[in-house]
């Protein structure tokens, strides 16, 4: 199947792994080659190619809600999310934006540009969700650099006395904090 046909994330339910595995070459190359000419970030969406189609591939998008913490490694999510078409104009006036945006598709469901957000975001929407009763997923994808942040803790702090309160938080514990560069001058 070609990335192109792919317009909304549930059309991953049925494919083969092989099929899998060749989107995730697809996503590769579509990403590699229009970082290339448009810049933006390329290591993080990169690192998570495998990690949103194997979350995308089990959760069912028209119900459940993912929030990716700073957005910047969000480029596999727009690939697999109707953006294929006009992902050339990455980061380009009127174009497909470099981070979340809310209004861009229905599948961003928080606009995010600074970090450590999401857990406190999809807390939220947990909380909001069971007060009125609904069933599905609030899911957070967050960075170890972005954890480090105090609303990444305060979140989970209160996510702590919330124990009837669904949440998924996937920790993408990839040492990196954008990139090796960074990560190294960190570890120092
Ligand atoms: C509040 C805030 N501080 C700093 C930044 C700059 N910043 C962008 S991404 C990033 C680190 C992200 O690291 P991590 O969450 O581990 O993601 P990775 O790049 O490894 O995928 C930082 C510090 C930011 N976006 N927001």
């Amino acid at each position: 199947m070609h990335l192109s046909e792919i317009t909304h994330p549930n059309q991953l339910h049925g494919l083969t792994l092989r099929q899998l595995e060749d989107v995730a070459r697809q996503i590769r190359e579509k990403h590699l080659q229009t970082v290339a000419t448009s810049g933006g970030h390329l290591g993080p969406g990169l690192g998570v190619v495998e990690l949103t189609i194997a979350l995308y591939q089990t959760l069912d998008l028209d119900r459940d809600q993912v929030v990716w913490d700073v957005g910047h490694q969000a480029y596999p999510h727009k690939l697999l999310t109707g953006r294929y078409n006009k992902f050339n104009t990455l980061r380009q006036k009127d174009g497909v934006a470099g981070y979340l945006k809310l209004g861009e598709s229905k599948f961003d469901h928080f606009g995010a540009g600074h970090a450590s957000t999401s857990i406190s975001a999809a807390l939220g929407m947990a909380m909001a969700r069971d007060a009125k009763g609904e069933d599905f997923k609030c899911v957070a994808i967050i960075g170890d650099g972005a954890l480090t942040g105090g609303m990444a803790l305060e979140a989970i702090n209160h996510a702590g006395h919330m124990p009837n309160t669904n949440l998924m938080v996937v920790l993408n514990d990839n040492e990196m904090s954008i990139s090796l560069m960074s990560g190294q001058f960190l570890a120092t």
